[in-house]
């Protein structure tokens, strides 16, 4: 069984200790492959590798222009080669593989939108008007980028930091999830050989834990750009205010999908279901909260019921199959323990809510009515196929209203959210008034590289996509240039007045 290894000072090459780490396949649990296990030696050697590029190497010496059509280039052999990277993607998520060609032209997508944003990282003349004077801002990389991703999008949560961060000029260290490393592994082999200079990408697996600290603690570390879980989030702002480093966090949600009495209901129950269900409801804009006006929640309720009952849980790799398998059995317990505790505290479980048997972690689509935010499975984030409802009511359409924002709102994360009615007014109230990044009006999940992604409150700070999600990656500068010198004249000097 071949051994997926790091990535440090331009070479491929074993964990410094030999330490080596199974990686599943979620659906059945065999082993598929194994990844090398950094220790704190190899995160260290790969700073230092990361530095010495930054401070005195090529990558940030070339043009913008050229690592844009590096990036291209990338983003054509990603397409070229997504049959073989899809297939990884599945054997290390557990998620089907149509899904996981999708994410490859979104990954492609993200690579062109960058390429295309070459032009953007120059500067601007801040004031022509005055005599002698040039004064103006030009955008610098920040210099070495950790970027830490999770396992529930493994190459897509990359390519939002990796694409930026490379066209902006930084050094890189990657460092996915030790649970899903063969995609990211992939995409480093080709972002050397399609022309990004070696010494930038830096290549750390194993265990966030593990190296985690040494990465993020580091005064040669200039930024950590971090996509996870709200705790590691926490401790990873912790380790990094240290060195005050600039740091971008986007640690999931808690997303509210609301649905008043006058949308167009089919359409609404049919993205509710995609909504919570894609991806088994490992996702961090999950709609996971339905928020259905008290009027019409028995009939979405039943439709809910009856509709995911009906959805295919199963082999990802069988084209049949509409959702795939949970990544982890310690994952699917934490899952399970959510919706037991639900029940415990009052909520009323109308389908799934068991762990199948046999192999893999798979769960079934779950719906639990009767919900009220005093419960855990409400305001935590579960990261399951499980969706909770609550209801909203009053006696005016204002209060109605009113009081669903109030529910929607009432969450530590702010990351997306959806609004479904027929009212384009209300719509547009209700969106604004949404404390959360993305907001879909009679949608759900769509996103464009092209638009930023990212939370509010606890969901994190910064933003990815976008041009902002470039700015992230970029310092500002100013430049006065005097180009007449003359003195300042602000102190006397008497012996030469
Ligand atoms: O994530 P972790 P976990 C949520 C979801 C899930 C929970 C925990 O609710 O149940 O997070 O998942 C690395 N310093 N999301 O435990 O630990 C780790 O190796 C530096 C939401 O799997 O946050 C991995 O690469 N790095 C999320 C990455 O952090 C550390 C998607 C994410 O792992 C580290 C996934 C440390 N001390 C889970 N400890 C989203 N926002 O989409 C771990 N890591």
């Amino acid at each position: 069984m071949s051994t997926l290894q790091l990535f440090i000072d331009s070479t491929f090459c074993d964990a410094e200790n030999g330490e080596t780490t199974p990686i599943e396949y979620p659906a059945d649990g065999s082993i598929h492959t194994r990844a090398a296990e950094a220790s704190s030696k190899d995160a260290e050697r790969a700073i230092a590798a990361a530095r010495k590029e930054f401070d005195y190497g090529k990558w940030r010496q070339t043009t913008v222009g050229e690592r844009g059509e590096i990036l291209r280039k990338v983003a054509s052999r990603l397409l070229a080669e997504k049959d073989t990277i899809a297939r990884l993607e599945t054997l290390d998520t557990g998620k089907t593989l149509a899904e996981c060609e999708m994410d490859v032209d979104d990954v492609a997508s993200v690579f062109n939108y960058y390429a295309d944003q070459a032009s953007a990282t120059i500067g601007r003349v801040v004031d022509p008007s005055t005599p002698g004077v040039s004064s103006r801002t030009i955008t610098e990389p920040v210099g070495v980028c950790v970027l830490i991703t999770p396992w529930n999008y493994p190459l897509l949560q990359a390519s939002w930091k990796v694409a930026p961060a490379l066209l902006a000029g930084n050094s890189i260290i990657l460092k996915p999830s030790e649970l899903t490393p063969s995609t990211t592994h992939y995409l480093v082999k080709i972002l050397v050989e399609e022309g990004v200079e070696p010494a930038a990408v830096q290549l750390l697996l194993g265990a966030g834990s593990n190296i985690g600290p040494t990465l993020t603690e580091s005064p040669d570390v200039d930024m950590v750009s971090f996509t996870g879980g709200l705790e590691t989030g926490r401790s990873i702002m912790k380790s990094a205010s240290g060195t005050v480093k600039r740091v971008a966090l986007e640690l999931g949600g808690k997303n509210p999908n609301v649905i008043f009495a006058d949308a167009d209901l089919p359409a609404a129950i049919d993205n509710a279901l995609t909504a919570i269900f894609l991806d088994s409801g490992q996702v961090c804009s999950a709609g996971a909260r339905l928020i259905v006006e008290e009027s019409i929640r028995q009939e979405v309720v039943d439709e809910l019921v009856r509709r995911a009952q009906q959805i295919r849980v199963g082999d990802p790799f069988d084209q049949e199959t509409e959702t795939g398998a949970l990544i982890s059995a310690g994952h699917r317990e934490k899952v399970h323990s959510y919706v037991q505790r639900a029940v415990e505290q009052g909520a009323k479980l109308l389908c799934g809510g068991q762990v199948p048997e046999g192999a893999g972690y798979f769960y079934p689509p779950t719906i639990l009515d009767e919900c009220d935010q005093t419960m855990d499975c409400v305001h935590d984030e579960s990261f399951g196929p499980v969706l909770t409802v609550e209801t909203f009511d009053g006696g005016s359409e204002a209060e109605r209203e009113a009081n669903a924002i109030a529910i929607a709102n009432d969450t530590i994360y702010g990351l997306a959210g959806a609004v479904w009615t027929a009212d384009a007014s209300r719509a547009e109230r209700v969106a604004r008034q949404l404390r959360h990044g993305t907001i879909w009006i009679n949608d759900y999940h769509p996103y464009v590289p092209q638009a930023e992604w990212g939370g509010m409150k606890q969901s994190g700070n910064g933003r990815e996509l976008g041009p902002t999600g470039l700015a992230e990656y970029l310092e500002i500068k100013h430049i006065w240039h005097n180009i007449q010198p003359a003195k300042a004249g602000w102190f006397a000097d008497p012996d030469n007045s």
